[in-house]
């Protein structure tokens, strides 16, 4: 499964120059002008950036998940924006399709989200459905060989510049929980759908997130992911236990470039009359960054082995998420405290790291979420004996 080792080593190695050539040098545009300049957009395309995790019978390049964790690392290294903007088409946004979609769908849409030619994006969270997502409005109205959508989803990354939303609709009224939710392929130039103005947000400028409101879009009965109504909470909780190892490896990466810059910072900085580093309380905020670091990494990738060997790793990835997203926080702040004043002014990539990797303990699942579904992935095992 995935690329041989030498082709993938060689996919790897020249992201990880694109990362320290191209993506590192803009972020400081892309921080002043939130948003990702034209060039280098196409750059990532050209990179077959928006396609890692596509099967190769679809136009993408159908990296394992382990593969695809450690591209997701380097990648995690930069701005959060630059992950934003592909993410949901190597992710959310298309993974939906890619598990349950029939062929026709596949066939539609995987080529042109591969190629980054269109971008798919994920709607599930509603203003009042964010950590129960199985309560959802959205009404999906059946209507002779149609559906009719009515409702709005909240925070909705890239929406503006998306082609399709996959997206989750309640198709049987009567049905309060899951068991009446339908997953649909929405394209977004349908009449009726407004995209709000972009949210403004802690951190990850560049990233875009809107609301985005529904009334009375038609969408022919075909739309719906796999053809079967009321399965669509299901497609949606795969796609996000995937999405959440791609958050906890891009969460490791970042935590490797707070640790180099804070390493290099403390080598430059003298007090005292010698460099802080040094300093042995310097040095034990390095040690535990870079212990827990390597703990992240380790768990992140056995993760992902496990659904790549399983096709699934429900616990697994609700641990590695919690466990990532809240390290790189730790890591984060201790950056900011080895560069002390320095680590407060935004001249210093560490301080828009410490904003931007908030959202991971956040979004695509809180910490909480993933406490609750480890806890009841390990009673549901002790049950079963
Ligand atoms: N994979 C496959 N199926 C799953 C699943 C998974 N990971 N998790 C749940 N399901 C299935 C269950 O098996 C159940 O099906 P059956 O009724 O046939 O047994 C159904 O889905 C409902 O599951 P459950 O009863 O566990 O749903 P809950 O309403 O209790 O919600 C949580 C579960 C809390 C885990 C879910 O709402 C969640 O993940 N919330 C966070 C949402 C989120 O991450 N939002 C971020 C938005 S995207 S950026």
């Amino acid at each position: 499964m995935g690329l041989d080792n030498d082709t993938f080593q060689q996919v790897l190695n020249s992201i990880d120059r694109f990362v320290d050539r191209r993506l590192i040098p803009a972020e400081d545009i892309v921080e002043a002008e939130n948003d990702i300049p034209a060039d280098i957009v196409q750059d990532m395309r050209e990179m077959g950036l928006s396609g890692f995790s596509i099967p190769e019978e679809f136009g993408g390049l159908g990296v394992s998940l382990v593969q695809e964790v450690k591209i997701m690392q380097s990648i995690g290294r930069t701005s959060a924006a630059f992950r934003s903007l592909f993410g949901t088409n190597i992710g959310i946004g298309s993974q939906g399709i890619v598990m349950d979609g029939t062929e026709t769908q596949k066939q539609e849409y995987l080529p042109r989200l591969a190629t980054g030619e269109i971008t798919a994006s994920f709607a599930l969270t509603e203003p009042d459905a964010g950590s129960d997502a199985a309560a959802i409005r959205m009404t999906a109205r059946a209507d002779g060989d149609d559906y009719v959508i009515n409702g709005t989803k909240r925070y909705i990354t890239n929406a503006s510049r998306a082609s399709i939303f996959t997206l989750m609709a309640r198709t049987n009224p009567d049905e309060k929980g899951a068991a009446g939710i339908s997953a649909f392929i929405v394209p977004t130039d349908l009449s009726g759908i407004t995209v709000m103005p972009a949210d403004r947000k802690m951190g990850q400028r560049g990233t875009k997130t809107h609301d985005v409101v529904f009334e009375d879009v038609r969408v022919p009965a075909s739309a719906i992911i796999g053809g079967t109504p009321g399965v669509g909470f299901k497609t949606a909780m795969k796609v996000l236990d995937r999405g959440r190892l791609n958050i906890a490896a891009s969460s490791v990466g970042a935590a490797a470039r707070l640790i180099q810059e804070a390493l290099s910072y403390a080598h430059d900085r003298k007090a005292f009359g010698k460099p802080i580093a040094e300093f042995q309380l310097v040095q034990a905020m390095l040690a535990d960054s870079q212990t827990e670091y390597y703990a992240a990494k380790t768990m992140v990738e056995h993760a992902a082995s496990v659904f790549d060997e399983k096709g699934k790793a429900i616990e697994e990835a609700a641990c590695a998420k919690m466990f990532c997203t809240e390290m790189v926080g730790r890591v984060a702040d201790r950056a900011v405290q080895i560069l002390g004043g320095a680590g407060y002014m935004a001249e210093y990539p560490v301080e828009r790291f410490y904003r931007d990797v908030r959202l991971s303990r956040i979004y695509e699942g809180t910490t909480q979420i993933q406490q609750l579904i480890i806890a009841r992935q390990m009673s549901r095992k002790f049950k079963e004996g």
